[in-house]
């Protein structure tokens, strides 16, 4: 217990002499202290004022007690009024737009962000590798990763973000030659006017494959056509009359 009044006492000795500035009135030889400080039980010696302890000190969250005064500060997720250093405004941790391709949300120690589609991380600032997951194509579609998104590069005959509509290719008149023209999935075709073939009906057919004339008569193709040379005593365009 000695111990401990001994301190009290070198700490009050301390404190006075932190008040340096007190003025001693010479005719009743009583203390007047500085603001901040009260004379002790004596009336001799100053000594600090806890203005924590005596709640006076307007603090709005945290006091903290000074020789000769007080501090104010805040609790985490607060920081000092600029405006009034005894309170304490809310962070706003959003205020430096961390949020890269993301919506900011304050919170009580930091922020969180919500991310738009096609971007990951803390702040948003990661590409996703979409293609790394199955099926973000069709299978008529080759995936492949962009920044901030992807994309799916269509086989012929396919398109749609993710290749899986049909191109209808008849309403750009492909057949030529009078062909018409069938859509069908993933692909069309082309109906062909005699003597026409390929794709799209702009190619000869060599008729003669298919031996068209008759009765020993000679083919010869032409372009887009073909024709028959018929033998002694046959006559029509495929050889294939009597001649009377
Ligand atoms: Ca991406
Ligand atoms: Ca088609
Ligand atoms: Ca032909």
């Amino acid at each position: 217990m000695g111990k401990y009044i001994i301190w009290i006492f070198v700490l009050t000795s301390l404190l006075a002499v932190s008040a340096t500035d007190s003025v001693t009135d010479n005719a009743t030889s009583i203390c007047v202290c500085k603001a901040g400080f009260s004379p002790d039980q004596t009336k001799t010696l100053c000594i600090d004022i806890d203005e924590c302890a005596r709640h006076t000190d307007n603090c709005q969250q945290v006091c903290s007690n000074t020789i000769g005064g007080f501090r104010c500060s805040c609790q985490n997720g607060y920081e000092t009024d600029p405006n009034n250093p005894l309170n304490c405004n809310k962070i706003d941790y959003c205020k430096t737009s961390p949020c890269r391709h993301g919506q900011c949300q304050n919170g009580v120690y930091s922020y969180t962000c919500s991310c738009n589609s096609g971007w990951q991380g803390i702040n948003c600032d990661k590409d996703v590798n979409e293609c790394a997951s199955a099926n973000v194509c069709s299978p008529k579609g080759n995936c492949i990763n962009t920044v901030g998104s992807y994309t799916c590069e269509c086989i012929p005959g396919w398109t749609g973000q993710i290749c899986n509509e049909d191109v209808d290719e008849c309403l750009a008149n492909p057949c030529r030659n009078g062909g018409r023209c069938r859509n069908g999935m993933g692909s069309y075709i082309c109906l062909c006017n005699a003597g026409y073939g390929g794709v799209n009906c702009d190619q000869d057919i060599n008729e003669c494959l298919s031996n068209p004339c008759h009765n020993g008569a000679t083919c010869i193709n032409m372009m887009f056509s073909f024709s028959c040379y018929c033998s002694p005593g046959y006559t029509g365009r495929l050889c294939d009359l009597v001649e009377y």
